[in-house]
């Protein structure tokens, strides 16, 4: 009987185990809590899932494949089927100071402050479908700010994952691609503390404010917005040290736009 336990436990590892790409995202007792496990059909993305369910689909951990291999993500349902990318709480556990490589598989935890990796975020935003970024801060006495780029491209890695960004609305500032502060982000490529590309003499990613350093990101020649800092969440005047921001998320999710792909071999015939 024990025998049967065993092989069914390790059945049970190797079903789902191996072919969840970023299962180290999880905790072993968090595996179970991924809400279409063992679902034949895997959804692209968490907007997908949310459509499906008629706007119902709740908050939570899911499967999704924007490529070839299957990923766990936290999904945020009740918001319209946003596919959370990025979530940070002030002075969060998890270290946001961390390698190329770290930024690019992801690290932290899918419940709770994470990186989704930039990997991902390409394979999400560079397909066919047109994808919008958003993004939510909620400062220390719990008022929220939104905001949306639309569209938003990070590119392949061989293009440092570079961001490009579209037109902005929502309740927040635009940090992103105006430069109040001198400081522009769209079109940047992403900088970590191992892998320099940013515009100052000296890498952004490792300039350190009351002893911790700015973490990955799409720098210029530094920041007027850094949500990967952990002891200042940072978005222009949202959110900064005066004026301390709580938590902050970037989601995506398709646009209601259609996107325009530049069809090379489209040929137009001669009239
Ligand atoms: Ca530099």
């Amino acid at each position: 009987m024990l025998v049967l336990w065993v092989c069914l436990v390790l059945l049970e590892h190797v079903r789902t185990e191996p072919s969840v790409e970023n299962i180290h995202m999880l905790a072993p007792e968090e595996h179970e809590f991924i809400l279409n496990l063992g679902h034949t059909e895997i959804p692209t993305d968490c907007y997908e899932l949310w459509q499906e369910s008629g706007g119902n689909a709740r908050d939570g951990l899911y499967l999704i494949k924007p490529a070839d291999a299957p990923i766990a993500v936290y999904c945020a349902m009740h918001e319209g089927g946003w596919t959370v990318v990025q979530h940070i709480t002030v002075n969060s556990s998890v270290d946001f100071h961390r390698t190329w490589d770290e930024y690019k598989r992801g690290f932290g935890s899918l419940t709770g402050n994470h990186w989704l990796g930039n990997g991902y975020l390409h394979q999400l935003t560079g397909g066919l479908a047109r994808y919008k970024l958003g993004i939510k801060l909620v400062d220390k006495d719990g008022v929220t700010k939104m905001g949306e780029y639309d569209p938003v491209l990070v590119e392949n890695e061989d293009a440092q994952y570079r961001l490009r960004l579209g037109l902005f609305r929502g309740t927040a500032a635009d940090a992103l691609t105006v430069d109040t502060e001198n400081y522009l982000h769209d079109n940047q490529r992403f900088t970590t503390k191992d892998r320099d590309n940013d515009n100052y003499f000296q890498n952004c990613a490792k300039l350190e404010f009351q002893g911790v350093p700015g973490g990955g990101w799409w720098y210029d020649a530094c920041a007027g917005a850094n949500l990967n800092r952990r002891n200042v969440i940072y978005w222009q005047k949202d959110c900064n040290k005066e004026h301390l921001c709580k938590y902050a998320w970037m989601m995506v999710k398709p646009s209601d736009h259609v996107k325009l792909v530049y069809g090379g071999d489209c040929k137009k015939d001669e009239l």
